[in-house]
């Protein structure tokens, strides 16, 4: 198993985070979404590890946008 928290941007109520939650559930592989919703922490857990271009667009398509770590950082 593989575990990443992601830093998504835009996320104000709790159906920002099921529309998150559901795009990033549809990629391959992902066992689990959880969402914090004050940070924007989106720990995903996945059979392998995700591509982070997959993971982006997927939030991309939820109508939010991914964080990069660098700045987060
Ligand atoms: Mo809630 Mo999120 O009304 O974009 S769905 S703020």
């Amino acid at each position: 198993m593989s575990q990443h928290t992601y830093t998504v941007s835009g996320m104000t109520c709790a159906h920002c985070v099921n529309s998150v939650t559901e795009e990033i559930s549809e990629l391959d592989g992902v066992t689990s979404v959880t969402v914090d919703l004050p940070s924007g922490a989106v720990t995903v857990t996945s059979t392998a590890p995700l591509d982070l271009s997959a993971v982006e667009a997927a939030v991309d398509e939820a109508g939010y946008r991914l964080i990069p770590e660098e700045s987060v950082a």
